[in-house]
């Protein structure tokens, strides 16, 4: 069996989906995704100037011989840009695979070990009464945990993932449009003076059952994200995520020391080396890393087997910047991960995105069921994918009140 080809499409709707069609002298194709959310020109452009020119002619069938040849052959180790790029040829390969066995994926992992898996919404307000109208919708749609992001008072830009607008009935999606980044300004005082009081009145709200997330952006240092997972110790979150920029590892041991609040780090990790120092001294409970910029399913799945040993859970990031070809990639991983914690799921379940993205997985009450189609259970419609075309965009930077730049 032998690839004869490859092709990357950019676009979609709303997102500048990366996606990796891969095609074998069998018939059987193989979708990849290597959207890396506001830089997707450069693993496209690495994918077709380096990596498809070297796939024609390979077995597809040896997948872990493939991504060894392309992570030891660069050379330059790691990096997210590469890693998508990886990520969406080792995706790709999987389908292949699963498709040649006539299965679903989970199936080659060693099956199911749940019929469904727990998802989380995004949660978001300009101020607590619409953040608390906005957990009732996600609660009234049957969703059992949700991440809450809260308007600061007197902050000058609401930022790390709160709204602007106050259509505060739909997912977060954070309007990164525009190559010059939006300006956002963070007052660490204000928040820490307010947000645990919120938290708590969330909880007070919403009673004991539903879970409860949240997510600082990275805005912390060490101190203070452990004085502040202290203060919210009593609203039992389900995780406290990013507390700080994941640079600093060894810091992370001082939060530790001072609070049993759970901890998830990882979304914007790209390798297992990210994550060992975190998981082998248990300095987190749950890892973020997403197959689509940490080298597919082959190397995320060697990081879920090390978190298993150190009784860290997974929390696969999901924010609707990756396509639904990672997000079922993930899906697969989530039904059969003995580790399993929560699934970010943010797609964008628009009619637009179902007809660029075909498939059977399904969303209800907040679980997702994977779908038991063939391969990764999704379809790419190239006809489709001509509406679309690559469209510019930036995260924004953060500054204090002074200037300073901060954390996004
Ligand atoms: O590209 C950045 C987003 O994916 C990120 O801001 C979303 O923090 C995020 C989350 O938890 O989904
Ligand atoms: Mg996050």
């Amino acid at each position: 069996m032998k690839i004869t080809g490859a092709k990357v499409f950019v676009g979609g709707p709303g997102k500048n989906y990366v996606t990796l069609k891969i095609y074998t002298d069998q018939g059987i194709y193989g979708l990849g995704d290597a959207t890396l959310n506001n830089r997707e020109t450069l693993p496209a452009s690495y994918l077709r100037d380096y990596i498809i020119p070297n796939l024609i002619g390979k077995d597809p069938r040896n997948s872990e011989d493939i991504w060894q040849f392309l992570y030891r052959g660069a050379y330059f180790r790691r990096g997210p840009i590469a890693m998508a790029a990886f990520g969406a040829v080792d995706i790709a390969l999987w389908d292949i695979k699963a498709k040649l066995a006539n299965m679903p994926l989970y199936q080659l992992f060693g099956g199911k070990s749940r019929d469904s898996a727990l998802v989380y919404a995004h949660a978001t307000g300009s101020d607590l009464e619409q953040l608390i109208d906005n957990i009732t919708f996600y609660k009234d749609q049957g969703y059992k945990a949700v991440r809450v992001q809260c308007g600061i008072p007197d902050m000058p830009t609401a930022g790390y993932g709160v709204r602007e607008d106050d259509d505060s009935k739909s997912d977060f999606i954070t309007d990164f449009s525009g190559i010059k980044p939006k300006i956002e300004i963070w007052d660490t005082e204000r928040y820490m003076r307010y947000m645990p009081d919120a938290l708590a009145r969330i909880r007070e709200h919403f009673g004991p059952e539903l879970k409860i997330l949240h997510d600082v952006h990275h805005r912390l240092t060490p101190r203070e994200a452990a004085a502040f997972a202290k203060s919210v110790e009593p609203v039992s979150l389900f995780w406290l995520e990013d507390p700080t920029p994941a640079e600093d590892q060894n810091a992370l041991q001082f939060l530790r020391q001072h609070s049993t609040v759970p901890i998830a780090i990882g979304e914007v990790f790209n390798s297992i080396y990210d994550c060992q120092h975190l998981i082998e001294n248990n300095l987190i409970d749950y890892i973020r890393i997403a197959v689509t910029y940490a080298g597919g399913i082959t190397h995320v799945k060697r990081i879920v087997d090390l978190a298993g040993l150190h009784n860290v859970r997974t929390g696969f990031h999901g924010a609707p910047s990756h396509s639904p070809i990672s997000m079922a990639a993930q899906a697969h991983l989530n039904a059969w991960a003995p580790n399993f914690g929560i699934q970010e799921y943010l797609v964008l379940g628009t009619k637009e995105c179902d007809a660029l993205f075909p498939s059977q997985h399904k969303l209800a009450s907040g679980l997702f069921y994977v779908s038991d189609d063939i391969g990764l259970g999704v379809d790419f419609d190239e006809k489709e994918a001509e509406k679309y075309s690559y469209v510019a965009g930036s995260h924004p930077v953060v500054r204090l009140e002074d200037g300073t730049v901060w954390n996004y």
